[in-house]
């Protein structure tokens, strides 16, 4: 079978093509070995576009394997030289952000302008900052004793397992394995059924600057092939990003092998007005927060908003028309604001948390339009919906919806409102829009997140910790402290001299 060439392209049909029905293992594009394929479908016109590995625990023990013979090498060399190889790959990456943008466009459905780039580049960023933080993989010298010489080392754990989602793959997956490979680690990924193209694509440029297995991907379901991946003997580490069900199952099984595990959840952010808010700049803050460019498939999305009554009906009027204004179409299309929901369950998921929100009798305003192209008649296109008068306990005001859905709550109490941001089993965001800097430092201070943003919404960059508490996962990502908890073992070394 012909390998895709390593030059950036501008057509992500022949690249889909070329990186079907593919693993990569050890180093080189192979077939699955039970041979098997899933079709790979482009969300915004229902074609099949390519078609996928479909993995099972054969292909896990291969991947290990290779990944459990590369590890020692990988570890023997300095950690600054494996740094250098990790920010030659951003450097590549890099080079490809216009080429992977337009792949997970096509892939995802999300927008090229407003998404779809904006993540490969963030992803090249990613490697170059890990790979800059090969030479802080430093240990202790502790005052034990005076005649004894007590240092700490830090050592990697092995193999590790990265199991990631649909919605952001390319970041996901850089945050999880940039920092495992510096640390001298080699790692197997199990993509996203939905979204395995553009990750291998990059794995694949990847492979072509580091030894063969020290990074290798899977493509494939969760129970015929992420399950044996996380099970596997030989993997000492999972780092996982997903739903809160397959978390637990994730972490379940982690449990019985007594492996640490990273997990980045749900979420069901709030975002909350007070009144003497910039109103302009919360409006635009409430617009980019809601994530309505990638239909709301994020979990960080703004997806409640508390907007203190004397602001409520002119907040309300003034988001509508600016969604009325976005675009929706062709993800490709530079014009297009906002592209498609990743499938038909999805697309089917998010229609029935809109109608049970319906029942509950809250207004659903629907903003935008719908695309009148007739090549994206079978697109998965859902116009942007805005509740107002719901109760809090209506299913779209509790639950994770991950899509083009954002409940609107009126207040007049500051304590009855933290409180009512923090009445969610999830903790992964929030934002607070206010001047009154004694109330924003409250905010930060009482509410039940992994991070608070005041006047500003969520920005995932390296460097900015990432990651929840309740229900939205266990450890943080994409900062020098995570890659030293997460991916190494700290060694105590004493050498008695007397
Ligand atoms: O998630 P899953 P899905 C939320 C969001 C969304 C819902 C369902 O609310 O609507 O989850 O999405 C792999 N062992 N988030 O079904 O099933 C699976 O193949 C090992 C939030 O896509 O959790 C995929 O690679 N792995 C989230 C990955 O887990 C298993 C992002 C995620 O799939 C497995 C995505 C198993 N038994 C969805 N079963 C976020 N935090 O951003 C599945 N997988």
């Amino acid at each position: 079978m012909p390998i895709p060439s390593l030059e950036p392209t501008l057509d992500p049909g022949a690249l889909a093509r070329a990186l079907s029905g593919l693993h990569l293992i050890d180093g080189a594009l192979v077939a699955p070995a039970g041979g098997r394929v899933f079709d790979v479908v482009n969300p915004a016109t229902g074609a099949v576009i390519a078609t996928a590995a479909d993995g099972d625990a054969a292909d896990v023990d291969r991947a290990v394997a290779a990944a459990r013979a590369a590890q020692p090498a990988w570890a023997a060399r300095p950690a600054r030289e494996r740094g250098k190889l990790l920010a030659e790959c951003g450097r590549r990456l890099g080079a490809h952000v216009e080429e992977l943008g337009r792949l997970i466009a096509l892939e995802t459905g999300k927008a090229l302008r407003t998404e779809s780039r904006v993540e490969a580049s963030v992803l090249a960023d990613m490697f170059v900052f890990f790979g800059g933080l090969g030479s802080e993989l430093k240990g202790e010298t502790v005052p034990f004793h005076p005649d004894m010489l007590t240092v700490t080392v830090r050592e990697p754990l092995g193999v590790v397992g990265a199991i990631i989602p649909w919605n952001v793959p390319l970041l996901l997956m850089a945050m999880k394995i940039a920092p495992a490979l510096v640390a001298g680690n080699t790692v197997v990924i199990k993509s996203a059924e939905e979204a395995p193209l553009t990750v291998l694509r990059v794995c694949q440029i990847l492979a072509d600057v580091l030894p063969a297995g020290v990074c290798n991907i899977l493509a494939g379901d969760g129970p015929g092939c992420g399950a044996p991946l996380v099970t596997h003997p030989d993997v000492k580490k999972v780092t996982f990003t997903g739903s809160v069900e397959t978390g637990r199952i994730v972490y379940k099984a982690a449990a019985d092998k007594l492996i640490p595990v990273t997990l980045e959840l749900g979420g069901k952010s709030p975002m909350i007005i007070l009144p003497d808010a910039d109103l302009d700049r919360a409006v635009a803050g409430a617009v980019s927060g809601m994530r309505f460019t990638r239909q709301g498939q994020s979990c960080t999305a703004s997806s409640r908003i508390y907007v203190h009554d004397s602001l409520y009906d002119a907040f309300f009027e003034r988001v509508r028309e600016r969604v009325d204004a976005l675009v929706m179409g062709d993800p490709l299309d530079e014009r297009t604001d906002i592209g498609t929901v990743i499938s038909p369950e999805q697309f089917a998921k998010v229609r029935d948390f809109i109608e049970k929100g319906r029942a509950s009798g809250a207004t659903a305003t629907e903003c935008s339009a719908l695309p009148t192209d007739p090549a994206l008649r079978k697109g998965l296109f859902l116009r942007p919906v805005v509740f107002t008068d719901i109760g809090p306990d209506a299913p779209p005001a509790r639950e994770e919806i991950f899509g083009p859905v954002v409940c609107l709550f009126r207040w007049t109490d500051f304590d009855a409102v933290i409180e009512a941001a923090n009445d969610s089993p999830y903790g992964l965001a929030a934002t607070v829009w206010t001047n009154d800097l004694a109330k924003a430092m409250e905010a930060t201070r009482r509410l039940e997140a992994g991070f608070v943003q005041v006047n500003q919404n969520l920005v995932v960059q390296p460097n900015l910790s990432y990651g929840g508490v309740k229900t939205s996962g266990l450890g943080k990502e994409a900062t020098l402290e995570s890659m030293l908890e997460h991916f190494t073992h700290k060694k105590t070394i004493i050498f008695n001299m007397t």
